[in-house]
């Protein structure tokens, strides 16, 4: 109530109501040790419905976690440590961005896969709950997490899954902003997680010195026991209970409760209604004494592992490796080298070097939403992650094929729960037409730096007779206008090898756009340049007149159009820019080097809207693109009938010149 008061915004009711379970979660279930935030063993906790953001913070001033009073006094503002949301990377003890309603339990089921499959890299035949690398997954979700889409496809393929190391605390409030749910909200959320495969519960945490924190705590304990199917427990609350006048409404949601109501409700709760932010000394000593129960469950668990370590001296290395963060040696060998000779999509390519990967980081897993055969993002071999009863083929627990099915948002949401893991490297794949569906989690990746490869076949107008609701024509524009998200559209199969070893090396969220139609291969020796994101392909003969700057399947047409420009005795470079984030970072002088500021005749030339483009091509610059939807045809007559060919770049080209 004071941290939203003496801000004047924020969301105090939700705070109020949910501290009794935060505390005992904290106090009492959650393994977790304080004094080692990064323990791989700890339990992981996400708050789905982060605009509660306080009722983490508290538990983590509780907890002594580093945040003391000060800094709930800060809440909201300029450089503390208590942003609005919960921001990964920039509190300790908070390990996952959550705000955007239902993202947070959609990372969650993210955070329980990755617990399976690191078990299986490391402690396979361990029984479930007996390994060093088993932990639960607590989540606590909203009214809005569970309305959203994305926890519907989460939480059906969660069920699917048979994921019993999540748990999810469900603050059934009948509230959000709108005031009563009854507006927009009445099935049966258990019934609805029962039919997903969930273990389900209700409790009703009750008021007015009756608050069953023992009926809550037996649930929990329940939910703990249940290790085949995820678990669900409703728990009904008062939403600012137990303001006598905020109770129970929507505006107690996202309002400063106003100084009468909260001296009523301090008076209310026997404490002195003209101290704020009161916390007695022995309070906080004996919530504090958390850390000692921490101490002994680490030191518990470090029995557990050196038992391990002693019985599994060669997967300590790779252990070793995966927490230091290195690759491993031998893959920049591994890395596949395209004959010349052989025209290939780039996604062929880029399943090629998948499997090379796979092969050198057993920590290298993914698959897509149902496209796999047309993102070609199967590890040949590598089994399908689905539990141990499942009857579908190639079924392992511990498989590095993962299998979304159509649940795109849910798919990247997801892959962020596993990265932020910290040890294994995700990718999932689905067209590129379609990373509008998984917009929402991709930004979180981005904003969180979580090191996600997304795989985006089909990437224009290329992909031919499916038509204009799969041709990508804004997405590139889109995509690169996230910060922090690597976009990358390799020329050729060449180009897409170099792109994944940097993208590997990087470690940062980055997007592969690739071809569903072949292209030229280069020779490899001619894009090493790649990993600066921009490089010159192909110099001018003579003096450098005009520069054409392409991505993708569209350099092929910019080599052939400066064909032609030579010819005629223009002397024409051609750039080939895979990734404009990277050249971005290039030093100026690099950058001047391939596109020198005197030479303004420049032509870009890529299958998708101008707009990122101008930037580079500057006023006397041009744009050859598209500037609508496509059409449903073969794409040699797309390309022909919307004027992107190497003829429509010569003109651009002359048109620069005149
Ligand atoms: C995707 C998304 N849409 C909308 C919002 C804005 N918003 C924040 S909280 C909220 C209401 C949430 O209701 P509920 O989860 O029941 O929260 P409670 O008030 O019970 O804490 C809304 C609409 C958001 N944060 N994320
Ligand atoms: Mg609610």
């Amino acid at each position: 109530m004071d941290a939203v008061q003496k801000v004047g915004n924020g969301h105090p009711g939700t705070a109020m109501s949910l501290a009794p379970a935060a505390y005992l979660l904290y106090q009492r279930f959650l393994r977790h040790d304080p004094a080692d935030p990064s323990w791989i063993g700890r339990d992981r906790f996400v708050l789905s419905n982060g605009h509660t953001s306080l009722t983490q913070y508290i538990q983590l001033f509780f907890s002594g976690y580093g945040l003391e009073l000060s800094d709930l006094e800060a809440f909201r503002t300029w450089g503390s440590k208590t942003p609005g949301h919960p921001e990964y990377g920039h509190t300790v003890g908070i390990e996952t961005t959550t705000g955007p309603l239902g993202q947070g339990y959609a990372t969650a089921v993210g955070m329980a896969m990755d617990t399976r499959y690191v078990r299986g890299l490391f402690d396979p035949v361990a029984e479930v709950g007996r390994s060093p690398f088993d932990h639960h997954v607590w989540v606590f979700a909203g009214d809005g997490c569970v309305q959203e889409g994305i926890t519907g496809e989460a939480a059906s393929l969660a069920g699917h899954q048979k994921l019993g190391n999540l748990i999810v605390i469900y603050d059934d409030n009948h509230i959000s902003i709108e005031g009563n749910t009854e507006v927009s909200f009445s099935e049966d959320v258990l019934a609805r997680h029962a039919a997903y495969g969930w273990h389900t519960q209700h409790v009703d945490l009750g008021v007015d010195g009756d608050v069953d924190v023992q009926g809550l705590a037996r649930a929990m304990r329940n939910a703990m026991d249940e290790t085949g199917r995820p678990s669900i427990i409703s728990l009904r609350t008062i939403i600012a209970w137990p303001a006598p006048d905020a109770q129970n409404t929507g505006k107690s949601h996202g309002s400063a409760l106003g100084a009468e109501e909260i001296a009523k409700t301090k008076s209310l709760m026997g404490m002195d209604p003209d101290v704020d932010f009161a916390v007695d000394p022995d309070v906080l000593a004996h919530v504090r004494e958390v850390t000692q129960r921490g101490a002994q469950t680490h030191a518990q668990w470090n029995e557990l592992f050196e038992v391990w370590k002693a019985a599994h001296p060669d997967k300590v290395a790779l252990l070793d490796r995966l927490l230091a963060k290195e690759l491993p040696d031998g893959l920049e060998q591994a890395m596949p080298v395209f004959d010349p000779a052989k025209a290939m999509a780039t996604r062929k390519a880029s399943g090629e070097v998948i499997n090379a990967i796979a092969e050198v980081m057993p920590e290298f897993w993914g698959g897509s939403a149902d496209l796999a055969e047309s993102n070609l993002t199967t590890i040949e071999g590598g089994g399908s992650f689905l539990p141990a009863d499942s009857r579908a083929p190639a079924a392992t627990p511990y498989g590095r094929i993962l299998h979304f099915g159509i649940r795109e948002h849910a798919m990247g949401a997801i892959l962020n729960g596993i990265a932020v893991g910290g040890l294994t490297r995700p990718f999932g794949g689905t067209f590129l037409v379609f990373s509008d569906y998984m917009r929402g989690a991709v930004r979180i990746a981005a904003l969180m730096q979580a090191p996600v490869t997304y795989v985006w076949t089909h990437d224009s107008i290329g992909l031919g007779e499916d038509g204009p609701t799969h041709q990508p024509v804004e997405h590139l524009t889109a995509l690169r206008a996230i910060p922090g998200l690597d976009v990358v559209r390799p020329a050729d199969p060449n180009e897409t090898s170099v792109c994944w070893l940097k993208v590997l090396r990087d470690r940062r969220p980055a997007a592969l756009a690739l071809t569903r139609q072949n292209v030229p291969t280069l020779p490899a020796g001619q894009v090493a340049g790649a990993i600066k994101g921009g490089y010159v392909l192909a110099e001018a003969d003579g003096e450098l007149q005009v520069i054409l700057i392409a991505t993708g399947s569209e350099v092929q047409l910019a080599l052939s159009a400066r064909d032609t420009l030579q010819e005629q005795g223009v002397g024409t470079r051609v750039v080939s820019m895979p990734c404009t984030e990277w050249f971005d970072e290039q030093p100026v002088a690099y950058r001047d080097e391939v596109l020198p500021p005197a030479v303004t005749a420049r032509v870009s030339v890529e299958a998708g809207r101008a707009m990122p483009w101008y930037k580079y091509v500057g006023t006397a610059g041009r744009c050859v693109s598209l500037e609508h939807f496509g059409a449903s045809a073969a794409y040699e007559t797309l390309f022909e009938e919307f004027g992107i060919t190497a003829e429509a770049v010569v003109d651009a080209a002359k048109q620069c010149l005149s």
